[in-house]
């Protein structure tokens, strides 16, 4: 399993989108998590600059592991609202469930084959 070194992976101390898929798709290597990063990246690149700085990423694992109830719910939003024009439209809430549970789904299947392969 691969992780994140920020000095090698990251030299100039910003992390790319590509480089965020490649870490992340060794959590999901299964479901083709393409689209699910996507959207992940986009909530958490806050400038909007294709890549996360320092600050957007010491924010990311702040909200995402133990953050408060606003700050979770504010990160949601901006996941769903995909165009970014404040409001949830239908499409928005198909398309992140319908990644999401591809994700999930897959990732079940992978623990399900672990379990029953020991
Ligand atoms: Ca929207």
């Amino acid at each position: 399993m691969k992780f994140l070194c920020i000095q090698r992976d990251c030299p100039d101390g910003l992390l790319s989108k590509t480089k965020f898929l490649e870490v992340y798709s060794t959590f999901f290597p299964t479901g083709n998590p393409d689209k699910f990063c996507n959207h992940v990246f986009r909530s958490f690149d806050g400038d909007n600059s294709g890549k996360i700085d320092f600050k957007e990423f010491l924010l990311a694992i702040n909200i995402t592991s133990g953050g408060d109830p606003k700050s979770k719910l504010n990160w949601a939003f901006t996941m769903y609202d995909i165009d970014g024009n404040g409001t949830i439209e239908k499409d928005e809430m198909v398309e992140i469930i319908g990644v999401s549970l591809i994700i999930v789904l897959f990732w079940k299947l992978e623990n399900f084959k672990i379990q029953y392969m020991y």
